[in-house]
């Protein structure tokens, strides 16, 4: 069984938490403590990626530093096939399918393939949607960004049914790193009823909009800043309330 089969194969009573630390801005001795802290609190998976250029040997240095202290997958969340370190668990192969840059879509995950096939790493196949703000991840995407309105709703659903249709291991919907404001719920709603697990991130920053994404129908939670800022007892409550939430 796939590590993502296993995540994934409770998440109808339990939604899941990823913690996301970008290795070019938050080296191993800095990853150590925010590990700890969150495999302690129970997150399920340590997501390595930023936007800034992020080498091979930053994502070892990362992926050792958790391995000390915390039992918990690590996935890469790339921005390139030249990241692939030993240690991994996997990666998220994603198409950012509202990118207006065509490469984005295909060409550069058809460069990326290749590279993903010979590595033998689990690829977590993902839609990546960009929602409004989008923040710099929609800025480098030059994202045709989903609206927070009825109409983005709906093309958040179009998106969630292509995952479905194509196969995907996943849909994400992505505010952006820092976000004001997360992911609204109406939208993951919308985005629930095709059966595709769902990953929701940007602008999560407190345990009730956490739980409220979960609730909304989101399975795995992703937060990045709050950890990065050093609000380890933040962290910490938000993934504690995160177990409560019936999936
Ligand atoms: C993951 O980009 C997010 O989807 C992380 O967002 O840094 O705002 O938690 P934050």
């Amino acid at each position: 069984m796939t590590v993502w089969s296993e995540l994934t194969r409770d998440r109808d009573n339990r939604p899941l938490h990823a913690t996301l630390i970008d290795p070019a801005s938050t080296p191993g001795e800095e990853a150590r403590p925010i590990a700890e802290a969150a495999a302690d609190a129970g997150s399920d998976l340590f997501l390595l990626g930023g936007s800034t250029d992020v080498s091979k040997s930053d994502v070892q240095e990362c992926v050792e530093a958790i391995e000390e202290v915390a039992e918990v997958p690590v996935f890469l969340f790339p921005s390139g096939s030249d990241q692939f370190a030993p240690g991994l668990d996997g990666l998220l192969f994603t198409l950012t399918v509202n990118s207006t840059r065509p490469e984005l879509i295909v060409e550069e995950p058809a460069k990326g393939a290749t590279p993903v096939r010979k590595s033998g790493l689990e690829a977590v196949t993902t839609a990546y949607v960009i929602v409004e703000p989008g923040m710099t991840v929609g800025e480098v995407a030059e994202a045709n960004l989903v609206t927070r309105d009825i109409e983005g709703c709906q093309r958040a659903a179009r998106y969630a049914s292509l995952a479905d249709v194509l196969g995907l291991d996943a849909i994400y919907l992505e505010a952006g790193s820092g976000a004001p404001d997360p992911v609204p719920e109406d939208m993951i709603e919308a985005a629930a009823e095709p059966d595709v697990p769902m990953i929701v991130g940007g602008g999560i920053r407190s345990p009730e909009a956490a739980a409220e994404a979960a609730r909304a129908g989101a399975d795995l939670i992703v937060t990045g800043t709050l950890a990065e800022d050093g609000d380890l007892e933040e962290l910490e409550a938000l993934i504690e309330r995160l177990g409560k939430v019936q999936g």
